[in-house]
């Protein structure tokens, strides 16, 4: 019985406290407290580390975070030094099968020592945690962060020991009301710490974070710098920079005249830059470029565009939402096979290094946030936890020159409320990043025929998800749309598809290869007339898995994919696509 335990000193009040949890949803490690990472080096935390899921909470009511690993008679309902192990990163949904369906806490306990001399610094980096994240280091509570897909930092400090230092993560992966995304998603829920977590050792000064960009003639910098210094250097050897800039309250705002070498897909090109500050220091590889919207045109560099794309999910059959260098090369050269320029990362941010393939590679992307059908737009701690996933992601990616759309959100219904709060999502990205293009997936009305959502006047590139050929059926209503909407701006297809199954589908109707090639074939003739549509993203490049798709010829994946759940079998509509991009890209070159 839990009464035993000296650490309830919550004892029988634990078992009765429904509040267990608020003192921990603070949501206070956020976009300010990141720090900048490029080139540094880190203490991979990435191994085995002590693991059990936690259904009802008893970690956080008992307080299992304020265990030692010192010899105890009590009997504990769980021992986070010992038992199994799991690998980090992971999703645990992968790791057996009991774990499948998981929602819920989850806790994960390593040790590390270190060697910090005095006046050094300790951050603990975690690339992802879906979808909350309690840290605890030697018992002491250091922040929850909120996302399940933005990376988050926080500074170990004064809770560390000179010996074993005892980190707990607590991830919790339970679909609430007031999360961003909430209850109902089309994609799965996966649990747990997937992307790298590391530690970095920093001077007294950190480099917290440095945006590059083109303006006119020139490259702005901002620079922030946290810690006792008035100075940085920073350096872009291709362009001949080498200077001092000036610090007020650590931060700096400077344009500096230069004539890069333009990024774009056909010229890829990078610059390495450096930055250092009071004995920090840190780098990147940056392409600048120009992405503007001009009428009902999207223009890169100043040349007219039509983005050939593909929506892509973050899903594989063994790793879940764990992805790798490879899985990733795969996704671009399957892009590179159909053709395209442009992929949708949907519905949330995916892992970095796909953004910085994409810019080694020469691919423009729309990227996300998980503001995904129904949400609680009338609450501001939601609010607060979208704004910050979007802060997060933009901060960590607006260095990427292939980022040319922040989107953020997809299909949800157009009420007042959403309204404030997505307007003030597109308001938020002009002002963490004036230099691209805002965008979501908006409504439209399919009795009206037109495109009716208040939102898309708020941002520069409407999206609009259509499915003629699957849940809508007059493929000329396609064409009546555009003509009844007029649409003053830039429109990107940003779904359209239909479900093929390549391995138990029938030979024709719903759900067979035929079918949806056909579909691809039928929405392609219509498009072609379609003088106000800029780019299409069809769904997807690959099946996934999904928990609401539970038909016989879905049996738990969503089947959209040109490609199968195993990234190799191409089905019969992958070619369809690919022929409509060769057209396409034939008749831009002439
Ligand atoms: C949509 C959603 C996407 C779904 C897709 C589908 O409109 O945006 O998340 O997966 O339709 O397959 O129904």
């Amino acid at each position: 019985m839990l009464e035993r335990s000296d650490l309830a000193a919550n004892a029988l009040t634990s078992l009765h406290d429904e509040a267990y949890d608020a003192p921990y949803n603070t949501q206070e490690i956020n976009a300010d407290t990141m720090i900048f990472t490029g080139g540094r080096d880190g203490v991979s935390l990435a191994g085995d580390w002590n693991f059990c899921v936690d259904l009802l909470d008893t970690g956080l009511r008992q307080k299992w975070f304020a265990m030692t690993p010192a010899p105890h008679s009590e009997p504990w309902d769980y021992d986070p030094f010992d038992g199994d192990t799991v690998p980090v990163p992971s999703n645990w949904q992968m790791l057996c099968d009991k774990w499948y369906f998981f929602e819920g806490s989850a806790w994960y306990t390593r040790s590390f020592t270190h060697d910090l001399k005095p006046g050094r610094r300790l951050f603990l980096h975690v690339g992802a945690a879906q979808y909350d994240c309690k840290v605890f280091l030697n018992g002491q509570f250091l922040g929850n962060h909120y996302g399940g897909s933005t990376p988050f930092c926080v500074e170990l400090g004064g809770a560390l020991t000179a010996g074993d230092n005892w980190l707990m993560l607590c991830v919790n992966n339970r679909r609430d009301a007031d999360r961003v995304p909430m209850q109902n998603t089309d994609w799965f829920n996966y649990g747990g710490l997937y992307r790298a977590v590391t530690l970095y050792n920093t001077p007294a000064c950190v480099i917290r974070d440095l945006f590059l960009r083109l303006e006119g003639d020139a490259i702005r910098a901002d620079i922030h710098v946290d810690g006792p210094t008035d100075s940085a250097r920073l350096g872009i050897p291709g362009l001949g920079i080498d200077m001092t800039v000036p610090l007020t309250d650590g931060r700096a705002s400077l344009a500096i005249p230069a004539t890069p070498e333009l990024w774009s897909p056909d010229t890829p090109v990078l610059y390495d830059v450096t930055l250092s500050a009071g004995g920090d220091q840190v780098s990147d590889r940056v392409g600048f470029r120009r992405i503007e919207r001009r009428g009902t045109d999207i223009l890169l560099n100043g040349k007219r565009l039509f983005l050939r794309g593909i929506s892509v999910h973050e899903d594989d059959a063994d790793l879940g939402k764990m992805t790798s260098d490879t899985d990733l090369r795969r996704r671009f050269a399957h892009a590179r096979d159909l053709g395209c320029n442009f992929l949708r990362l949907a519905h949330y941010p995916h892992d970095p290094r796909a953004a910085r393939i994409a810019d080694e590679l020469g691919f423009l992307l729309w990227e996300e946030i998980p503001v995904y059908w129904a949400i609680d737009f009338d609450n501001p701690a939601t609010r607060r936890d979208a704004e910050n996933q979007l802060r997060e992601l933009i901060r960590r990616d607006r260095n990427r020159a292939s980022v040319i759309i922040w989107s953020v959100g997809n299909e949800n219904p157009d009420t007042d409320a959403r309204l404030a709060f997505m307007t003030g999502l597109a308001d938020l990205a002009r002002a963490e990043d004036p230099t691209r293009l805002t965008a979501a997936a908006c409504l439209i009305n399919h009795e009206t025929l037109t495109i009716q959502d208040r939102l898309a006047a708020r941002i520069d590139v409407i999206g609009i998800n259509e499915y003629y050929g699957w849940y809508e059926s007059d493929f000329d209503d396609l064409i009546r749309i555009g003509a009844n909407s007029q649409p003053d701006r830039p429109v990107v297809i940003s779904e359209t598809g239909a479900d093929g199954d390549h391995e138990q589908g029938p030979a024709d109707g719903l759900f067979s290869l035929a079918y949806q090639a056909d579909v691809y074939r039928r929405q392609i003739e219509i498009l072609r007339k379609l003088d106000y549509v800029k780019g299409i993203s069809p769904w997807i490049l690959y099946d996934f898995r999904v928990e609401r798709r539970q038909g016989i010829y879905q049996r738990g994946y969503n089947r959209k994919g040109l490609i199968a759940a195993d990234k190799q079998t191409r089905k019969p509509a992958f070619e369809v696509l690919a022929a409509f991009y060769a057209e396409k890209q034939a008749s831009e070159d002439r």
